[in-house]
C-alpha cells in the first residue's frame, strides 16, 4: 500500500503509521491508495530512537502479545529480558518469553529456570525452530484475530519462527556470524503475516538496542518483587544500598534476590531519570509554542473585532 505522501525523514515520529496500525484508506486505483486516517492505537511498543535524538520510535502498534525471543546460545541474557519486559508492560502488550535454539543448548532447563525468576509469572517457552521442539507450546499463545509481534536481537531466529508458524518459508533467514552469535540484518522491514489459524504475526528486524522510552510504570511492574520488598524497608526513602533495616539487601544476602537484577533495576531507573530531564525541556518548549500561537490568534481576533 502506498501512503498519500512520504514523510520527510525527520517526521516519522509516533504520529506516522507503524506496522500494526489500522488505517482508513482512500483507493485511487488498483495500484495507489492514500492513508486518510490512522485509527487510535490500543497498544504501542515503543523505544527511544537509537542515537542522540530524544524521541520515541514505534516498533509495533496494536500488538496484543509480544513474543520476546532470545536464543539459548551466546545471546541468552536475563538483563536484556528485564528491559524488554519493562517496555512491554508499559506498552499494554502481554509478553511471552521465547527461548529459541534449544537444540544447541544441553543446559536449557537451567537457563529456562533462570529466565523464570526474571519473568515473574510471565510464560517462558523453550523452543527450537530448527527441530520444532516446543512449537506446540508456543502455538497456544496464538489467538485468531489477535496480533503478535516478534521482538529480539537479530540472529535469534525470529524469521525462522515465522516460517515454522506459517508452515512455509516466506521470511528470509540468514546464518549468524561465528563468534558472537549475532545475525546480519536480513529482515529489514517490519512485516505482518496472517497465520493459518487466523492470528496476525509481525516480524521485526533485530533490535540492536532497546533503550526504554518513558517507561517508569513498566519498570516498576517488571521489578514488582523488589518494589514489594521495598515496602518492608525501615526507611520509606531507602535506596537499598547500605541503609540499616533494608529488606531488599536482606533478600540479596539470603540469596532470594539476584544482585544483578537489583543493579539492573537501578540502571533502568537511572535511564528513566536521565530521559525525564531530557524530555521535559522539549515538552515545555512545545507547550510554549502552542501558547504563543494561541495568544497570537487571540490578539488577531481582537484586532479583527476592532476593525469591524
Ligand atoms: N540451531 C538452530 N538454529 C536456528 C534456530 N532457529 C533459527 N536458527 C538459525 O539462526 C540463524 C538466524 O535465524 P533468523 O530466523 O534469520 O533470525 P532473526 O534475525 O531473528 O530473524 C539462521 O541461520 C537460522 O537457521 C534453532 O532453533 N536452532
Ligand atoms: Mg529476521
Ligand atoms: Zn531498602
Amino acid at each position: 500500500m502506498k501512503a498519500g505522501r512520504k514523510p520527510p525523514a525527520d517526521e516519522k515520529g509516533a504520529e506516522w503509521p507503524a506496522v500494526g496500525d489500522w488505517v482508513a484508506v482512500e483507493l485511487h486505483d488498483a495500484a495507489a491508495a492514500a492513508i486518510r486516517e490512522v485509527l487510535p492505537r490500543r497498544s504501542q511498543f515503543v523505544r527511544k530512537s537509537p542515537g542522540k535524538k530524544i524521541e520515541e520510535q514505534v516498533i509495533a502498534a496494536n500488538a496484543d502479545v509480544a513474543l520476546l525471543v532470545s536464543a539459548l546460545d551466546g545471546d541468552f541474557n536475563p538483563r536484556r529480558a528485564e528491559r524488554y519486559l519493562a517496555q512491554c508492560w508499559e506498552s499494554g502488550t502481554r509478553p511471552v518469553i521465547v527461548l529459541n535454539k534449544a537444540d544447541v543448548c544441553t543446559g536449557w532447563r537451567d537457563k529456562a529456570r533462570e529466565m523464570e525468576r526474571v519473568a515473574q509469572g510471565t510464560s517462558v517457552c523453550v523452543v527450537s525452530a530448527k527441530t520444532e521442539q516446543g512449537l506446540d507450546e508456543l502455538k497456544k499463545f496464538l489467538t485468531p484475530g489477535e496480533t503478535l509481534v516478534l521482538l529480539g536481537s537479530s540472529g535469534v531466529g525470529k524469521s525462522t519462527i515465522v516460517n515454522r508458524l506459517l508452515g512455509e518459508s516466506l521470511q528470509e533467514v540468514q546464518p549468524v556470524r561465528e563468534g558472537d552469535s549475532r545475525g546480519r540484518h536480513t529482515t529489514t522491514m517490519r512485516e505482518l503475516f496472517v497465520l493459518p489459524g487466523g492470528a496476525l504475526l509481525v516480524d521485526t528486524p533485530g533490535l540492536r538496542e532497546l533503550q526504554l522510552w518513558d517507561a517508569a510504570e513498566g519498570v516498576s511492574q517488571a521489578f514488582a518483587d523488589i518494589d514489594s520488598l521495598a515496602g518492608q524497608c525501615r526507611f520509606s526513602d531507602c535506596r537499598h544500598e547500605t541503609e540499616p533495616g533494608c529488606a531488599v539487601q536482606a533478600a540479596v544476602r539470603a540469596g532470594t534476590l539476584d544482585e544483578a537484577r537489583l543493579e539492573n533495576r537501578r540502571k533502568l531507573l537511572r535511564e528513566q531519570e536521565f530521559l525525564r530531564r531530557k524530555i521535559d525541556p522539549e515538552a515545555r518548549h512545545v507547550e510554549k509554542q502552542r501558547i504563543k500561537h494561541l495568544m497570537r490568534e487571540v490578539r488577531q481576533i481582537h484586532r479583527d473585532r476592532k476593525s469591524d
